[in-house]
């Protein structure tokens, strides 16, 4: 399992050479794969994307890909933009935008599987850097109603802990200095939306589609604060006339490797040179406040609602507050996915107990929902073993999600007196994991924008007297721990935590966590 075969067909050695994905072979394709059923040339570009990754053509296509195919209108083409490498424009402009979705899951034998779909809907990919005025033309043009952004939580250059703009940030700094040939995503949107009014366009919708909390109404800030340094009746005119729906985006998306390159070639009889491999799940709900209409996307199954908000502190907490502390224990007891460290009896049950006990009672209701299936339906997400979602990928960037996956939940639950020793364990896990060497003694490299400050933090930690001393200095890290920096209960909790997973080790500490309480 290990070796990234997966067990599906092909190897390097015996693979043919394949011809590449392009239109014009849509019709050589397997009859089993799914492809374009429509005209792609009446494709018009009307959403402009921002962040052209994996997950952004696994989820924001996949949803667009079905409600044209339902019949929805051909002027929601999307025009990706990759703001920093060329990697996947170099890769899909030789296929026309066309590119695989592998679904991936195991039959009832346990035995891996997956199911093909060419996707369409990519008409355009522009890479920011080579070309910025290109973005803001697609931002600024006619034809655009939808500004929508997968850039990961670090993408939006905020404090992660307050949620406001960094304008300390390198990209940010450089954007109020050359607001015309911007780098970050805040200063491409503010730009482009101000030619957009100059030339008297109509408004737009800008889509979050990041885990981030509340992730149109913090993109609205930022983009706020923005045009607020830089044209007060800009921000007047994007406040009053654009929209900012928050939504909550579920579906598991790991990195691309090499082998499911040589998988879906196998599968295809054609090279795709960037297919991305998913979990079968997917889950939307959005906001339906749209300045400028948007795709049939519910026909896709995506909920359109009036407020996200209790979905999406479902998700971030109990699906991604999971996923975190599944990274960082599984980690350091030196598993590599998801699924190993899931399979491991004690770190299921801590996530559960953890998800039931701890994050539950802080969840607003939600209709229709049976809990405990959506955690067991969770755990067997976890647990697909077609994926090998490396657990280092979920565990970069701590800094970054910490915040909304794990620690507003304990000052929720600290504010109302209740208990956070498996939340607490979890941050824990992350702050054992920063020491970079797993409990096998193998060292690995802490994948984190703020890597170097945090760095910093812990080796000024080093020097205080007893562990309880360390920890709460610590937690003085404003951009994580912000309000919580210092709290005598969590410094407690977090200090117990980390002293048994020091002296005893991650899988026991597990197994007495879930049971404490
Ligand atoms: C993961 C998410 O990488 C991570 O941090 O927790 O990308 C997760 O797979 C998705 O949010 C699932 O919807």
């Amino acid at each position: 399992m290990n070796d990234g075969s997966l067990g599906f067909a092909a190897t390097e050695s015996d693979a043919p050479a394949f011809p590449r994905l392009h239109p014009s072979v849509l019709s050589e394709l397997p009859a089993e794969v799914e492809r374009p059923r429509y005209d792609r040339n009446a494709l018009r570009a009307g959403i402009v994307h921002l962040g052209l990754g994996s997950f952004a053509r696994a989820f924001l296509c996949a949803f667009n890909e079905t409600a044209i195919h339902a019949g929805g209108e051909p002027h929601f083409g999307v025009i990706g933009v990759s703001l920093r490498s060329p990697a996947v424009r170099d890769a899909l402009a030789p296929q026309d935008g066309l590119y695989t979705v592998a679904r991936r899951d195991a039959d009832a034998a346990g035995q891996p599987r997956q199911r093909l779909q060419v996707i369409g809907n990519l008409v355009g990919q522009l890479v920011a850097p080579e070309d910025p005025g290109a973005v803001l033309e697609a931002i600024a043009a006619t034809a655009t109603r939808i500004v929508s952004l997968t850039v990961t939580e670090k993408g939006y250059a905020h404090d992660p802990a307050s949620g406001r703009l960094r304008e300390d940030h390198p990209d940010i700094a450089h954007d109020l200095r050359q607001p015309e040939a911007p780098r970050s995503a805040v200063g491409f949107i503010v730009r482009g939306l101000a030619l957009r009014r100059a030339r008297g366009l109509p408004p737009v919708t800008l889509l979050s589609l990041d885990n981030l909390p509340h992730n149109g109404r913090t993109l609205q800030g930022l983009v706020l604060a923005f045009a607020r340094r830089v044209d007060a009746a800009l921000a007047d005119w994007i406040e009053t006339r654009c929209t900012f729906p928050n939504s909550m985006v579920d579906r598991i998306v790991p990195a691309t490797t090499d082998a499911d390159r040589e998988q879906v070639a196998a599968a295809l009889g054609h090279r795709d040179a960037w297919p991305v491999p998913a979990e079968p799940y997917l889950d939307w709900v959005v906001e339906d406040r749209f300045a400028a209409g948007r795709p049939d996307w519910h026909l896709a199954g995506a909920r359109c609602v009036v407020d996200a908000s209790a979905w999406e502190q479902l998700k971030l907490r109990a699906v991604n507050g999971s996923h975190s502390a599944l990274a960082y224990l599984g980690a350091m007891a030196g598993r590599r996915t998801v699924d190993e460290a899931v399979g491991q009896p004690e770190l299921r049950e801590f996530v559960r107990a953890m998800v039931t006990q701890e994050v539950r009672s802080t969840l607003p209701p939600l209709p229709n929902l049976d809990f405990d299936s959506y955690v067991q339906g969770l755990l067997d997400r976890f647990a697909n073993p077609a994926l090998a979602h490396r657990l280092q990928q979920i565990a970069m960037d701590g800094s970054q999600k910490l915040p909304q996956r794990l620690l507003a939940t304990i000052e929720q639950r600290l504010a109302a007196g209740l208990p956070i020793a498996c939340l607490s364990l979890a941050v824990a896990a992350w702050m054992h994991y920063l020491r970079g060497i797993d409990e096998w003694g193998r060292p690995y490299a802490i994948d984190d924008p703020l890597a170097v400050s945090l760095a910093a933090a812990r080796a000024a930690a080093e020097s205080e007297p007893t562990l309880r001393d360390r920890v709460a200095a610590f937690t003085q890290f404003a951009p994580v721990f912000g309000d919580l920096a210092g709290h005598a209960t969590l410094v407690d909790a977090l200090t117990k935590a980390l002293a048994s997973l020091q002296s005893v080790g991650v899988r026991l500490t597990a197994q007495r966590w879930a049971r404490t309480e």
